[in-house]
C-alpha cells in the first residue's frame, strides 16, 4: 500500500459563495456542486492541478457547521488517495489509530474513511480510494 497523492483539502466555508474568490484570482472554476445530506453539506470542488479544493457550507447541523462555530472558516481536512483503503485501515486499527470509520464507507468520490485528528497531529484526515 502507498499513498497516492493528496487528493482533496477540505475548506470549511460559510458560503460556497467563497468559491468565487478562486474564479476570479486564480482561474479555476468548480467542476462540480453536489450535496451529501448524510454528512450535512454542500460542497463545491475545483481542480487545481493533481489537487482537488473541496469547499464545504454546511447543511444543517453536522461535522462542519460545528467546525465553523469552533473555529471559524479554514482548513477542515486534508484527504489522501491510497491504492488500498482496507489494508491501511487494518494497520491503524492494529496500531491504535483513533479510527472515525473503521470500514470504508462510500463518499463523494469513491471509498472514504476519516481518521482522527487526535492520532494526526490536529489535522482530520481522509483516506480515499477512488
Ligand atoms: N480538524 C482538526 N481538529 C478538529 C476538527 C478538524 N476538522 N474537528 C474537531 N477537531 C478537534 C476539536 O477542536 C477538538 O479539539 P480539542 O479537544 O482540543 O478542543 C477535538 O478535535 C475533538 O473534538 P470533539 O468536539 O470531541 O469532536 P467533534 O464532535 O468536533 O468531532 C470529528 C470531530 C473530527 C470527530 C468529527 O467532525 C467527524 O467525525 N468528522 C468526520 C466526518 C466529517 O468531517 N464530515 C464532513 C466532511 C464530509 C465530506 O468531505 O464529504
Amino acid at each position: 500500500m502507498k499513498a497516492v497523492k493528496i487528493h482533496h483539502i477540505g475548506i470549511a466555508v460559510n458560503s460556497l459563495e467563497r468559491e468565487k474568490f478562486w474564479n476570479q484570482f486564480l482561474n479555476v472554476e468548480a467542476e462540480e456542486h453536489k450535496e451529501i445530506p448524510d454528512q450535512k453539506v454542500k460542497i463545491a470542488f475545483l481542480q487545481v492541478g493533481e489537487t482537488k479544493i473541496e469547499l464545504l457550507e454546511p447543511l444543517g447541523e453536522g461535522a462542519v457547521s460545528k467546525f465553523l462555530e469552533k473555529r471559524g472558516e479554514g482548513i477542515h481536512h486534508i484527504a489522501v488517495q491510497v491504492d488500498d483503503i482496507n489494508s491501511v485501515l487494518t494497520r491503524m486499527k492494529e496500531a491504535g489509530v483513533t479510527l472515525i470509520d473503521e470500514k470504508p464507507r462510500e463518499g463523494a468520490e469513491g471509498k472514504i474513511a476519516f481518521v482522527h485528528p487526535k492520532s494526526t497531529g490536529g489535522v482530520l484526515l481522509e483516506l480515499v480510494q477512488p
